[in-house]
C-alpha cells in the first residue's frame, strides 16, 4: 500500500479534475471520504514511523551505519553497490537489502561480490517500508556489521516517504536522466542527505549541465552533499568512500 502514488484504492476525485458536482449531497460525500482518505494515510505512515523508530534504535545499539538508496530504475545502485563493496568489503563488515517488485536479479549480483545479501520482492508494491527491513535483518548477524545497504525499489516517488529507520537516504541521479529532476521529483531531492550523480563518464555524450543540477538540488535540498561518480570507471568514487568512512566511524564511536 501506498499514499503516495495512488497504488491503494482511492476515493475518486472527480471534482478536481472539472466534472461539476451540484448537489450538496455529492459533496459532503466527497469530503467525507477525504477525511478517510487523510486518516488511511495517517495510519500507515503512523505504523511505518514506529518499526522505523525501532529499528533505528537496533541499528544504534548495535553501532551500524545504515544508508537508503532511492532513485529512479536504471540509475545505477546495484552498480554503485557492487564496486563499493568490491573496494571496501575488506575494510568493513557490510550486509545488503535488495528491493525490486520482481526476480533476485540484483541479490545475485551483489551475492557475487561475497557480502551477505537478501532479497525483497514488493510484488505490486513500489517502495520499501519499516516493516519489510525489520523482518530482513533478522537474517543478518548483527552483532558483526558495520554497514547496511539498503537499495531501494527504482522509483522517485514513493520511497520519499518511507523511513526505514536509515541515517540517510542516498538518491543516485544519472546524467541521461536530465539535470532538472531535482525541481521535478522534489520531495526525494528533499528527503536525501546525498545524492550520487552517477554516469559522468557519458557526460560528452549527453546533454546534461552538472552545475545546473547542482543547483537545482541545492534550491531543495540546502545542504545536501554531492558526489559525482562514475560506478562504472570509478571516477569519483574515492570521495565516495571517504565519507562512508567518516560516518561508519562515528556510528562505531
Ligand atoms: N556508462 C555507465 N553505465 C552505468 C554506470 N552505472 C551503471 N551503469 C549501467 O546502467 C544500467 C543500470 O544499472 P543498475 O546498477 O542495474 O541500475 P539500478 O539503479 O540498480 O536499477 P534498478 O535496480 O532496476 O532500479 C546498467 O546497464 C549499468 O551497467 C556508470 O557509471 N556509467
Ligand atoms: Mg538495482
Amino acid at each position: 500500500m501506498c499514499t503516495t502514488c495512488g497504488c491503494e484504492p482511492k476515493p475518486h476525485d472527480h471534482h478536481h479534475h472539472g466534472h461539476q458536482h451540484t448537489h450538496q449531497h455529492d459533496h459532503h460525500h466527497g469530503e467525507a471520504k477525504e477525511v478517510r482518505r487523510i486518516a488511511v494515510e495517517t495510519d500507515i505512515l503512523g505504523r511505518n514511523n514506529r518499526f522505523a523508530a525501532d529499528n533505528r534504535a537496533l541499528f544504534a545499539a548495535r553501532g551500524i551505519f545504515v544508508l537508503n538508496l532511492v532513485s529512479s530504475p536504471g540509475s545505477g545502485k546495484t552498480t554503485t553497490l557492487e564496486r563499493t563493496l568490491k573496494d571496501l568489503g575488506g575494510r568493513y563488515r557490510c550486509a545488503v537489502i535488495e528491493g525490486d517488485q520482481q526476480t533476485d536479479n540484483d541479490a545475485r549480483r551483489i551475492a557475487a561480490t561475497g557480502a551477505p545479501v537478501k532479497q525483497i520482492n514488493t510484488g505490486a508494491g513500489c517502495h520499501l517500508d519499516a516493516h519489510m527491513v525489520a523482518h530482513a535483518v533478522e537474517e543478518f548477524d548483527l552483532d558483526n556489521l558495520d554497514l547496511l545497504l539498503v537499495e531501494n525499489v527504482g522509483n522517485l516517488v514513493c520511497p520519499a516517504s518511507f523511513d526505514l529507520g536509515e541515517h540517510h537516504k542516498v538518491v543516485v541521479l544519472s546524467v541521461t536522466e536530465g539535470e532538472d529532476k531535482p525541481l521535478k521529483y522534489p520531495n526525494m531531492f528533499h528527503a536525501a542527505d546525498v545524492m550520487l550523480l552517477n554516469k559522468v563518464d557519458l557526460i560528452p555524450y549527453v546533454d546534461f549541465d552538472v552545475e545546473k543540477c547542482k543547483e537545482m538540488a541545492r534550491r531543495v535540498s540546502p545542504n545536501i552533499t554531492i558526489f559525482e561518480i562514475s560506478s562504472r570507471t570509478g571516477q569519483g568514487m574515492d570521495a565516495w568512500y571517504a565519507w562512508l568512512a567518516t560516518q561508519i566511524a562515528a556510528v562505531r564511536g
